[in-house]
């Protein structure tokens, strides 16, 4: 009897409930706890994290996972990496739902570093007003340089004082639209942005407007992570789960 485990938290995970809902699959819908009021699913919604792996295989067993679908982040490495090393413990078979990394196309000026630390690294010297859009976990590597004037989008008010001078914050949750973006550069009159490359539909916007702002992206390129069956396409998934052909309800 086949009962899944998403692991969500993105754009494509919430097509993948859609997807699930619709064909009827009993299915659990995980969320880590990382914002105030994460979005509605249309299936039965967990809350905060397993525990580490031990946990995880616990989840597993206690609730008879029978499938994990992985569609949480390219940047969520850890909830990653432990969800490969439960599915191989609990013998529960894995599959991956991931967006393809951007690639550069004609007036992009984009400046690609392997992580946080060479992102502050690419900023220059001098005092600019940088767009930084990766969120608020990853915030106090850019305290090495001071002298900027940083934008930052957060879903949530910080909680506690932020390790930048100079700070201007925009609260908003995603998907984000590209006129929206422009408009929102244009107005904090941003020289560069940093974000990562975090794939799909839903970030992209703000790497839109930076082309057509003719300004400089330093991205961040996603963490390398193990071996894994992976793929970009719903109605994939729903082909390895045997549920094929179901989701339009034939
Ligand atoms: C808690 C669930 C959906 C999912 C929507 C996608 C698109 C909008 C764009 C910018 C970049 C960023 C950030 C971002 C986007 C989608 C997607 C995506 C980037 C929510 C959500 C949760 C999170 C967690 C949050 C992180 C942060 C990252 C903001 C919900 C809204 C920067 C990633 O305040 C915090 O602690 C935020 C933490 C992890 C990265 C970070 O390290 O700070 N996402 N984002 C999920 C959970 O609890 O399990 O609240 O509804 C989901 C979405 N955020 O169904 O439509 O699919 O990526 N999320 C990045 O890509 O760089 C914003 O501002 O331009
Ligand atoms: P992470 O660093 O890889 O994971 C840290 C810990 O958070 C995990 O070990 C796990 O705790 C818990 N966790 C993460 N995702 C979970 C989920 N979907 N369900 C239950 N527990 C989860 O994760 P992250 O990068 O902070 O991402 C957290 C959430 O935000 C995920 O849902 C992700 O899809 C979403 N998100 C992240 C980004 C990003 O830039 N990182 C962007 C968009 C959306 P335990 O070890 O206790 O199990």
């Amino acid at each position: 009897m086949t009962r899944v485990l998403l692991l969500g938290g993105t754009t494509e995970a919430s097509q993948m409930a859609r997807a699930l809902a619709k064909a009827e699959v009993d299915a659990v819908f995980s969320y880590a706890g990382r914002t105030a009021a994460p979005i509605g699913q249309p299936l039965p919604t967990r809350i905060g994290g397993f525990g580490g792996v031990d946990g995880l295989v616990g989840y597993l067993r206690t609730e008879r996972i029978t499938h994990i679908i992985d569609a949480t982040h390219p940047f969520a490495a850890q909830m990653s990496a432990n969800a490969v090393d439960a599915s191989q413990m609990a013998q529960v078979p894995l599959i991956v739902l991931q967006r393809a990394p951007w690639q550069a196309g004609p007036g992009d000026n984009w400046h690609s570093v392997p992580d946080i630390a060479a992102a502050v690294s690419a900023l220059p010297e001098a005092k600019s007003r940088v767009f930084l859009a990766i969120g608020k976990q990853n915030l106090t590597a850019f305290a090495a340089k001071p002298q900027h004037q940083y934008l930052l989008r957060l879903v949530d008010p910080p909680e506690e004082p932020l390790p930048l001078p100079d700070v201007s914050i925009v609260i908003a949750r995603g998907p984000f639209g590209a006129d929206e973006d422009e408009r929102l550069m244009t107005e904090h009159r941003i020289t560069h942005l940093v974000a990562k490359n975090a794939g799909g539909s839903g970030a992209e916007a703000k790497l839109i407007a930076a082309r057509a702002l003719h300004l400089p992206v330093i991205l961040i390129d996603r963490p390398a992570l193990a071996d894994r069956q992976e793929t970009d396409s719903v109605d994939r998934v729903m082909e390895w789960l045997g549920h094929a052909g179901t989701e339009r309800g034939v």
